[in-house]
């Protein structure tokens, strides 16, 4: 009895070390990137492009609901990241599209095409 109460606690512990260094392995590839900065906040919405201008890199959004920001329906201005080619979509296309908060600014990140009208 004593023997096989002395059996579980062994494998008890041998459990909590492998989930202690699993936790503990876990953060190791992330911490260059968290070293620079912590990760930026992202937040996804569906909307109706209004107006798409390149030149100025804006997009006007009759956008849906929000709820990771909470944000309810609106129309609304965003400026675009560089890196978004927003040659791609044209307004009266519903989008999908991903917000970032890039010097906190809410900066279009992903422009991806839904619909067409
Ligand atoms: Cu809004």
């Amino acid at each position: 009895m004593q023997l096989k109460l002395t059996r579980i606690i062994f494998a008890a512990a041998a459990l909590c070390t492998a989930v202690i260094a699993v936790q503990a392995a876990e953060p190791a590839p992330v911490s260059p990137a968290k070293e620079s900065a912590a990760a930026p906040a992202t937040f996804r919405g569906i909307g109706k492009l209004l107006d798409v201008d390149v030149p100025n890199r804006l997009v006007t959004v009759d956008h849906d609901d929000m709820p990771s920001l909470g944000m309810p329906a609106m129309t609304m201005d965003f400026p675009v990241a560089i890196s978004v080619d927003m040659t791609v979509v044209r307004a009266g296309e519903t989008v999908s599209f991903v917000l970032t908060l890039i010097d906190g600014i809410l900066t279009v990140t992903e422009l991806r095409l839904l619909d067409s009208p």
